[in-house]
């Protein structure tokens, strides 16, 4: 592991034993259960290549009922197990720190049913996002959530991570759009909510707990979702604004011409778009460089009267000199080049080497101090330090890069990034959740109240802490 990682101690659990293997290829067959070391070594690395565990085996299972019965195994023997789904997290959570059984929801990927009338989608936690919208196509639906990461992550992770992404500014978080879950908790007892209803207020709504814990309080085996419908017409413009703060205005006048037809606000900075041309040798679509780059997308029905609407945006923006440069997608294949360029970015900036993520959430007229901040400090150490994200929900993407780690820079970063944070009353994880990388930042944004009834909810599900140990909660 890279510092700071290196100081946890691996918990009081047990060793996967011989006997422990032949348990499990009884419950899962021998396809289910893999101990090759070559073959288990894409399972312990993670998608940044900065954290990597040591696990000897991991599990696939492919029923709920296989899951419960693993766990069943491991929480009497306790060993303790880390849950993989795409392996597409951001901040350590999906990869073993130590010898954690790595449970891998892949082979969970059947589609249980779709209600078209309610738009209700079920099936098992390891179906790809991408793959549940090419099913949903033909319904002429489509998922309620967007990322980078769709042609990978589950939605079993989406949800444990309660992935926020592209589009959440237009159809919400998941703790909204998922209706229903199915979960098995460390014991083995499987938690059944998959219900599809809209309204439900019978006690407290367990399901919820689930969303956002990244596989510590439980292995999410399904869920059901409400799907929306698919857009008739969707229009997408690339735009350049000199300034941060006419980037806000941009916004406010979006908000007011669009409405409700506004599906995405996202924001990169020049840096931003360096990196994604100079690494992947995309091209800006915009003649002249600009400290800030905006996309913008809406979804609607009736393509003539939300092209209205976007041309009156664009005279308000381009006449009071808000925007400086501009383009709007004719076809599908330009704005889905302009989404690249904002998509990848992610991709762009691990060919730096090294890569510090930052992902926090902070009152919107102070969100790109924090760059602007944290960049004049690392100047002389860094190669890059970038912001972008999703400005519509006030979510700014912070990235630092170097050629490899580097502990003095490391140390301009932390802890000036979660203070700057804590000071102006905002979130140190805003959507990638704190995995390894930052429970023991949690209070920077969490009163003690409320550390110690997560830490209570915790031992009350998870007796012997086997799930994804040193990760969120700990
Ligand atoms: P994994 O990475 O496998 O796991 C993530 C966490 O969830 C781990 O703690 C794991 O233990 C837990 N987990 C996974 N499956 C289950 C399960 N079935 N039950 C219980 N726990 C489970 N995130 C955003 O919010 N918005 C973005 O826009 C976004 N864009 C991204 C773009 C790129 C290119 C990449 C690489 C990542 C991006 N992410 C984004 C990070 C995001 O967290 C993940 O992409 C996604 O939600 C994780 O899903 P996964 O299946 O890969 O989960
Ligand atoms: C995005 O919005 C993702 O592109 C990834 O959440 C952000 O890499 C990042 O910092
Ligand atoms: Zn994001």
């Amino acid at each position: 592991q890279q510092k700071p990682y290196t100081h946890i101690q691996r918990g009081n659990f047990n060793q996967v034993e011989g006997e422990d293997l032949a348990v499990f290829e009884r419950i899962l067959t021998s396809s289910g259960v893999i101990t090759d070391h070559a073959d288990v070594d894409r399972y312990n690395q993670d998608w940044m290549g900065k954290f990597r565990g040591q696990s000897t085996v991991v599990l696939r299972p492919k029923s709920t009922e296989e899951v419960a019965a693993v766990l069943r195994h491991c929480h009497q023997r306790r060993l303790a197990v880390s849950t993989q789904g795409g392996n597409t997290g951001l901040v350590g959570g999906s990869v073993p720190l130590f010898d954690e059984i790595i449970l891998s929801t892949e082979l969970m990927n059947d589609i249980i049913s779709l209600d078209d009338v309610s738009r209700i989608l079920t099936c098992q936690a390891g179906c790809v996002l991408e793959q549940l919208n090419t099913y949903l196509e033909p319904h002429d639906l489509m998922m309620p959530l967007d990322l980078g990461a769709k042609g990978s992550c589950h939605i079993g992770g989406n949800v444990a991570t309660n992935a926020g992404g592209l589009r959440f500014l237009r159809y919400g978080s998941l703790h909204g759009t998922v209706l229903g879950l199915e979960a098995v908790l460390a014991d083995g007892t499987v938690l059944n909510t998959l219900s599809g209803l809209r309204k439900d207020n019978t006690g407290y709504d367990l399901k919820q707990l689930f969303i956002g814990s990244e596989g510590t309080l439980g292995v999410v085996t399904g869920v059901a979702i409400e799907a929306v419908q698919r857009p008739a017409a969707t229009n997408v413009a690339f735009l350049a604004c000199n300034s941060y703060e006419q980037l806000q205005h941009t916004f406010q006048a979006a908000k007011h011409h669009l409405g409700e037809i506004l599906s995405a606000f996202e924001f990169l900075d020049e840096g931003s778009m360096d990196c994604t041309t100079a690494n992947l040798g995309l091209s800006s679509p915009l003649q002249t460089p600009a400290p800030f780059y905006i996309l913008i997308e809406t979804h609607g029905s009736v393509q003539e009267h939300d092209f209205a609407k976007l041309e009156g945006f664009l005279e308000t923006v381009m006449s009071d000199e808000l925007v400086v440069d501009g383009t709007v997608a004719q076809d599908a294949g330009q704005a889905s080049a302009l989404w690249g360029i904002r998509e990848r970015i992610t991709e762009a900036l691990q060919h730096d080497g090294t890569v510090y993520k930052y992902d926090v959430s902070l009152p919107l007229p102070v969100l790109y101090s924090l760059v602007n901040e944290m960049r004049s400090r690392v100047a002389s150490v860094a190669t890059r330090c970038v912001g972008y994200g999703h400005v519509g929900d006030g979510n700014l993407h912070l990235n630092i890069t170097s050629s490899e780690p580097n502990e003095e820079l490391f140390g301009l970063i932390e802890p000036f990034v979660y203070e700057f944070t804590a000071k102006h009353r905002g979130s140190i994880s805003a959507e990638h959740g704190l995995g390894v990388m930052k429970p023991h930042h949690i209070h920077y944004s969490k009163p003690a109240e409320a550390i110690h009834l997560m830490k209570q909810i915790k031992a009350l599900m998870d007796p012997h802490g086997i799930l994804n140990p040193y990760k969120t909660i700990v």
